[in-house]
């Protein structure tokens, strides 16, 4: 039988490339974003209406959300898999000099956009004896400077999906946590406000992890026996790794 997954932020970096990896195995996906032009091209380049279903609303809004999810047509309605793939990061700063406006941009998607998209797919999961994949970071692991509340944000979706394997024993549900470090998408222009100089420089002779390197893992997760959890994976492209600890001296 023919299974179906949803991927939220399907319109750029991760989601799109999540949603291209599922088509292509054969799945047909829903792709959620808040472009309807992109959403559209990518149904087109999956292969139509037959294979893929756009839902475009924002995440941060409940309601809009409730009534995209009512609006899936009957060969879309039930769901084998939730990639909660939609969040972001806004900045770097110190948190003594952060935008509040940032604070709760990432809180409101990255937390309750996440939490409400998970409550309200629930049921459907639970009839299929489906999977939950939600996109933590390496941010969620490891603090470093500036990743306050986004990496605050992300230790929330890793200890909710482990929560969630707890809750939904017996359910035949799983739930993963994909933890990524370094990897070159349109997150990092979001992070730096649109700073192409930034986006390169961060990349630059760095050879980090692609979007397709996170749908590989996660189509593998997803294709896994229905006996087998992955409860975390946590990716790091080779040349990313870890540092002293900074010491301030007096
Ligand atoms: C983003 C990865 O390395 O910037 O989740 O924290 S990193």
């Amino acid at each position: 039988m023919t299974k179906t997954a949803l991927i939220t932020g399907a319109t750029a970096g991760f989601g799109d490339a999540i949603a291209r990896r599922f088509a292509h195995e054969g799945w047909k996906v829903i792709v959620t974003g808040r472009r309807q032009e992109r959403l559209d091209a990518l149904v087109e380049a999956l292969g139509g209406p037959e294979v893929a279903h756009p839902l475009c609303f924002d995440i941060r809004d409940e309601a809009a959300t409730r009534a995209a999810l009512e609006s899936l047509p009957e060969g879309f309605a039930q769901i084998d898999a939730l990639i909660n793939n939609a969040g972001l990061a806004r900045g770097t700063a110190p948190a003594q000099d952060c935008d509040l406006d940032d604070w709760r941009a990432m809180i409101d998607t990255n937390i309750t956009g996440l939490a409400v998209m998970t409550r309200l797919t629930l049921d459907r999961l639970i009839a299929r004896r489906g999977l939950i994949v939600n996109l933590a970071s390496i941010a969620a692991n490891w603090p470093y400077p500036g990743g306050n509340v986004y990496g605050g944000t992300k230790a929330f979706v890793q200890q909710f999906s482990l929560g969630l394997r707890s809750d939904l024993s017996g359910t035949g549900v799983r739930v993963t946590s994909i933890e990524p470090g370094l990897s070159e998408s349109e997150f990092t222009l979001v992070r730096t406000g649109g700073d192409k100089a930034a986006y390169d420089k961060l990349y630059a002779g760095a050879d980090p992890l692609q979007p397709e390197d996170i749908a590989e893992s996660i189509y593998w997760v997803a294709a896994l026996p229905a006996h087998v959890n992955i409860n975390s994976i946590e990716i790091m492209p080779v040349s990313q790794s870890w540092a002293p600890f900074q010491i301030h001296r007096e």
